[in-house]
C-alpha cells in the first residue's frame, strides 16, 4: 500500500498526456505495460522468499531446518508455469505491436532528412518530397535546407530519415521522443518519425566517439 501510494503520483507525473510521436507513444506504452505488473510480480516475490526465508530458517538448538514434504505438487506447477506463459504472450505482442509503429518506415514520407554525423556535429540535408508542404522562400521558391546544429520540421509531418556516419561510430538519440539510432561509417541507417507537438526538442551522441563527444549536441525545433 505504502508502495503504490508512493509510486501512483511518480508515475502520473512522468507520463507524458500529449505524446511527442507515435513512436514515443508507442514506446511509452509498452514501457508502462511492462512497468506496473513487474512492480506486482517483484512485490510478491519478495513477499515470498522473506516467508519461506523465515518460515524454514533454521532454529535455535537444531541443525536442520524443519522438512518440508511436499514435493511435486502438480496443480501448483500448472499455475506457476501457465501465468508467466500468459504474461510472456501478452508482453510479446504487446512488443510486436510496439515496433509496428515504430519501425514501419513510411512509403510516402512528407520529408526526408539526411543526418550526416561527425566528430563533432550533426549536420541535417532537409529534402521535402511532398513539396506541397515544404517552405517557399520570399521569391516563390521551393527551398531545400541544409544546417548544421539544429534543424527544424513542421509539426505532423512525416519524415524518413537516413543516417550515415562520416568519420567513427555515433548514435543519434533524439531524447523526448525516445528514439535512438546507431549511426556507423560505411553503412547508412533508415528510420522515421513524426512531430506531433511544437517545441525544441535535444539531440545528444549516445556513442562515445572521441574527445568532444560531450559535445555532440543538436536540436530539433518543431513549428505549427
Ligand atoms: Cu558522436
Amino acid at each position: 500500500m505504502g508502495l503504490a501510494a508512493l509510486l501512483v503520483p511518480f508515475l502520473g507525473g512522468i507520463a507524458r498526456a500529449d505524446p511527442v510521436s507515435p513512436g514515443q507513444a508507442a514506446t511509452e506504452q509498452l514501457f508502462y505495460l511492462v512497468l506496473v505488473p513487474a512492480i506486482g510480480i517483484g512485490a510478491v516475490v519478495g513477499g515470498l522468499v522473506l516467508y519461506a526465508v523465515l518460515k524454514f530458517r533454521v532454529r535455535k538448538g537444531h541443525t536442520e531446518g524443519p522438512a518440508n514434504p511436499e514435493t511435486g505438487n502438480r496443480r501448483l506447477e500448472t499455475i506457476w508455469t501457465v501465468i508467466p506463459a500468459i504474461i510472456l504472450v501478452v508482453v510479446g505482442v504487446a512488443g510486436f505491436q510496439a515496433l509496428i509503429t515504430t519501425d514501419t518506415i513510411p512509403q510516402n514520407p512528407d520529408v526526408l532528412v539526411e543526418i550526416n554525423a561527425h566528430q563533432w556535429y550533426w549536420n541535417f540535408n532537409i529534402t521535402y518530397i511532398n513539396e506541397t508542404k515544404g517552405w517557399y522562400n520570399s521569391t516563390g521558391n521551393f527551398t531545400s535546407l541544409n544546417t548544421t546544429g539544429a534543424f527544424t520540421l513542421k509539426a505532423g509531418l512525416t519524415v524518413k530519415i537516413i543516417l550515415r556516419s562520416f568519420d567513427v561510430n555515433h548514435a543519434f538519440w533524439l531524447v523526448p521522443f525516445d528514439l535512438k539510432i546507431d549511426v556507423i561509417p560505411g553503412h547508412s541507417n533508415t528510420y522515421w518519425l513524426q512531430p506531433l507537438q511544437p517545441g525544441d526538442y535535444a539531440i545528444r551522441c549516445a556513442e562515445f566517439c572521441g574527445l568532444n563527444h560531450y559535445s555532440m549536441t543538436a536540436t530539433l525545433h518543431v513549428v505549427k
